[in-house]
C-alpha cells in the first residue's frame, strides 16, 4: 500500500513537551516539511530561542544552534555569514523576539542579512508561567494583568510584522495563523516562501505566526482555537506584509 502521509524526514521520531493543543509542534512540523521539500536539510542551520522551543534542537533533525535569550538574530546572522551557503534560521517566541530581543530583531532585519526567522506570537511568555508578553491584548488577563492588560500602564500590543515590513532590508515578511488546516496550509506556504526568499539572496525574511497557547491562556484547545480566530486575527490581522515581487529588499 502506497503511503502517503509521514513523518518529515528532517523531523526526529521522538514526542514532544508540549501542551495538548499547544501550537509550536504544529510549526515544527512545517519547518520540517519545508525542508523536507526544499531538500535543504544537509545545509540547513536553525536556532533555538529561550522558552517553549528551547528544546527545538531535539525535534529537527538539522544542525542547530542554542541562543540566550533574544540574541538568535545575532546568533544567526554570524553563522550565515562566514557560510554563506548554509540556510540558517531562527524560531523565536515574543517573548524572546518582542521583548529582550527587540535590538536584535529590529537591527538584523533592517541590515537585510540573508537569514529566516520564524516567530511564535502566542501573546504571552508560555515557559515561565504565563507573564504578560509585548503582544499580549488589551484587556488579556495574564499573571502579571490580572485585570487584563490595561494600555494607561503597560502601553499597546506590538505588530512586529507591519513594524519589520517598514524596514527596507526585509524582503518577506507574513503574518499566518495554526488554528485550523486552512491556515496552517497557508502557514506552510509562507513558511516555504521564507526559505526560498534566502536561498535567492534577496534578504531578511520573517514568519509571524498566531499559535495557540492553552495553558497559560487558561483554555481547553478547542477554546484557544476559537480565541485566536476572534480575538487575535482581528488585532493581527494575516497576510503577507511585504514581498519580492512588491518591493523586498534586493540588496
Ligand atoms: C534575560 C532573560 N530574561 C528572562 C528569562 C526568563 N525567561 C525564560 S523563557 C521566558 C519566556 C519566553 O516566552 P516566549 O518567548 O513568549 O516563548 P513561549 O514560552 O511563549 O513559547 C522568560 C521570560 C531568561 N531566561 N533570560
Ligand atoms: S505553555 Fe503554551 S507555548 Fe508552552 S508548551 Fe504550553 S501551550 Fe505551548
Amino acid at each position: 500500500m502506497e503511503r502517503i502521509f509521514q513523518r518529515p524526514k528532517s523531523m526526529y521520531q521522538v514526542s514532544t513537551h508540549y501542551c495538548p493543543g499547544c501550537g509550536h509542534g504544529i510549526v515544527h512540523r512545517l519547518v520540517a516539511e519545508a525542508i523536507d521539500e526544499l531538500s535543504i536539510l544537509e545545509r540547513a542551520v536553525g536556532v533555538a530561542p529561550v522558552g517553549c522551543s528551547v528544546l527545538l534542537y531535539n525535534y529537527l533533525n538539522c544542525d542547530m544552534y542554542e541562543a540566550a535569550h533574544g540574541r538568535a538574530p545575532a546568533i544567526a546572522t554570524g553563522c550565515k555569514r562566514v557560510n554563506p551557503e548554509l540556510v540558517v534560521f531562527t524560531y523565536q517566541g515574543d517573548g524572546d523576539l518582542a521583548s529582550i530581543g527587540t535590538a536584535e530583531i529590529i537591527h538584523t532585519a533592517a541590515r537585510g542579512e540573508k537569514i529566516t526567522t520564524i516567530f511564535i506570537n502566542n501573546a504571552i511568555y508560555g515557559m515561565t508561567g504565563g507573564q504578560m508578553a509585548p503582544t499580549t491584548l488589551i484587556g488579556q488577563k495574564t499573571t502579571t494583568s490580572p485585570f487584563g492588560r490595561a494600555s494607561e500602564e503597560t502601553g499597546y500590543p506590538l505588530r512586529v510584522s507591519e513594524i519589520l515590513a517598514t524596514l527596507d532590508g526585509a524582503a518577506y515578511i507574513a503574518r499566518v495563523a495554526v488554528n485550523n488546516p486552512k491556515n496552517v496550509m497557508q502557514a506552510k506556504r509562507a513558511i516555504k516562501k521564507a526559505f526560498e526568499t534566502q536561498m535567492l539572496g534577496l534578504g531578511f525574511s520573517l514568519v509571524e505566526v498566531l499559535s495557540q497557547c492553552p495553558t497559560p491562556w487558561k483554555m481547553s484547545p478547542q477554546q484557544a482555537i476559537k480565541w485566536v480566530e476572534e480575538e487575535m486575527i482581528p488585532h493581527y490581522p494575516l497576510g503577507e506584509f511585504k514581498s519580492p515581487q512588491d518591493g523586498g529588499s534586493s540588496n
